[in-house]
């Protein structure tokens, strides 16, 4: 299959889309690994229909193994805002390639990323490499508690910050897809102290505060929430958020592995202006190699092993072709005019869906920020988990399959973010909301 073919050619007609290797090949998953799937968002659950098994990716395009092409709004998850299959990226990677995949020991990449990472985002002085958000957002809650030898957190209904245990209580993304009340195998000593609470809700954190004096270490939360649906902060809940740790000794962490370098470049924290005390990133930073990491003001990161008592440690951690991957994608990123143009490709996709589904009669709400988008299939606003719930998740599994026949890949679940990049043309954007008009209509 050579490059890519015009986007027109992307609007299929249900009728033209084969998937007989796609259902094949996840059959023949289903006994090799758990529901056929190494995470559990891609198996189609609360959509319905099998998911599409991808042979290759290139810029704003996925191809499946039945040849089909599809306009990608998932981008892995988010490290493809540079679009798939970069080429200046791929390039960096085949010359790191011939160094070695993984050193186990310092490289010089690292110092590179680090300063990048220290340089773009305001509340990081220093900074940690992992291997996922997941990591990065475990060693953050041991290092909040490590620092302020407080046992109790703060987290917000419908966020998510990865599958480690204390954080799977009402989590968002996966979890909130498969309408799992949180996950069996979770001590519920673990969660004991983990404290939750309405997004946007000043009040319920005011509250938590109250109720648990001098015993919480911080606040974690997505500035921009991606995982319970596109959830904005409210104006003033940031600052709201930060005048609150503040008061009461405790730690504000921004949990920016999806917003991260994404939102803007310094992540939302520049975008909004509101400087927390430690950050976790993830995905972008690692250009689609395997990335985490977590940082913030120099006195909480030096208690990090080996400077301070806190452990923390991993085999790949800082390996020399995630860094390149990440070294080049922020490279590419920081060029100027790329959030002023995947801003205004977005907005116009999210207008689009609004009038689109308006236009078929649905009642709908969502809205864009930088490179990050999200509608709901209900009156809005929708300003928390529990009104998210709302989301009419039956009409919006009928149009997600009627977007895939129609050559648009959509997150398969109503609880996740829509993601664009440099990739995505005018023309991308035009054939994404023709797409829409047509869906909407056949489920109205
Ligand atoms: P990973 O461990 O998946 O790299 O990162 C966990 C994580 C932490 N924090 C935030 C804000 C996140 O969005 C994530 C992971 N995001 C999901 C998408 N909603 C990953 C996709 C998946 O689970 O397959």
């Amino acid at each position: 299959m050579g490059a890519c073919v015009p986007a027109d050619e992307a609007l299929v007609t249900a009728a033209a889309l084969n998937t007989s290797r796609s259902d094949a090949l996840f059959a023949a998953a289903q006994s090799l690994m758990p529901g056929g799937v190494n995470s559990p968002v891609r198996a189609f659950r609360s959509v319905g229909g099998q998911p599409i098994v991808f042979d290759r990716v290139e810029g704003a395009y996925a191809w499946d193994v039945d040849g089909n092409r599809y306009i990608d709004y998932i981008g892995s998850w988010g490290p493809a805002i540079c679009g798939h299959a970069n080429p200046e990226v791929i390039e960096a990677l085949q010359q790191a390639l011939s160094k070695g995949t993984s050193f186990g020991a310092p490289c010089a990449l690292e110092n590179t990323l680090a300063e990048m990472v220290i340089d773009a985002v305001p509340s990081v002085e220093m900074v940690r490499f992992v291997n996922s958000g997941t990591e990065a957002c475990m060693a953050v809650l041991r290092l909040m508690r490590a620092f302020t030898g407080r046992e109790k957190v703060i987290k917000f209904e419908g966020c998510y910050h990865g599958h480690a245990d204390m954080f799977l209580v009402k989590a968002g993304s996966g979890v909130a897809t498969l309408g799992l009340p949180d996950s069996p195998g979770v001590p519920s000593s673990t969660t004991a102290n983990t404290l939750t609470a309405p997004y946007n809700d000043l009040e319920a954190v005011k509250a938590l505060f109250a109720e648990n004096p001098d015993s919480i270490s911080g606040v974690i939360l997505e500035p921009v929430v991606g995982n319970a649906g596109f959830i904005p902060p409210d104006f003033g809940f940031l600052e709201g958020l930060r005048e609150i740790t503040r008061e009461h000794g405790a730690l504000l962490v921004f949990d920016e592995v999806m917003t991260g370098f994404r939102i803007a470049y310094g992540g939302a924290q520049a975008r909004f202006g509101i400087t927390p005390d430690l950050t976790t990133m993830g995905k972008v930073i690692g250009g689609g190699l395997p990335v985490g990491a977590y940082g913030g003001r120099a006195d909480i990161m030096s208690m990090v092993a080996p400077a301070g008592p806190m452990y923390q440690a991993g085999t790949l951690s800082g390996n020399p072709l995630a860094m390149t991957a990440g070294i080049k994608t922020l490279e590419l990123l920081k060029r100027p005019g790329t959030y002023e143009q995947m801003e205004a490709t977005t907005k116009r996709l999210s207008d689009g869906i609004q009038e689109a589904a308006k236009a078929a009669g649905l009642p709908v709400c969502g809205s864009s920020i930088s490179a990050m988008f999200g509608f709901f299939l209900c009156d809005g606003p929708v300003r928390n988990f529990e009104e998210a719930k709302a989301n009419d998740s039956e009409r919006f599994a009928k149009v997600h399959r009627a977007m895939l026949e129609r050559g648009v890949y959509l997150a398969p679940s109503s609880f996740e973010a829509g993601f664009t990049s440099l990739a995505h043309s005018d023309a991308d954007i035009d054939a994404t909301i023709e797409a829409f008009r047509d869906s909407f209509k056949l489920v109205a």
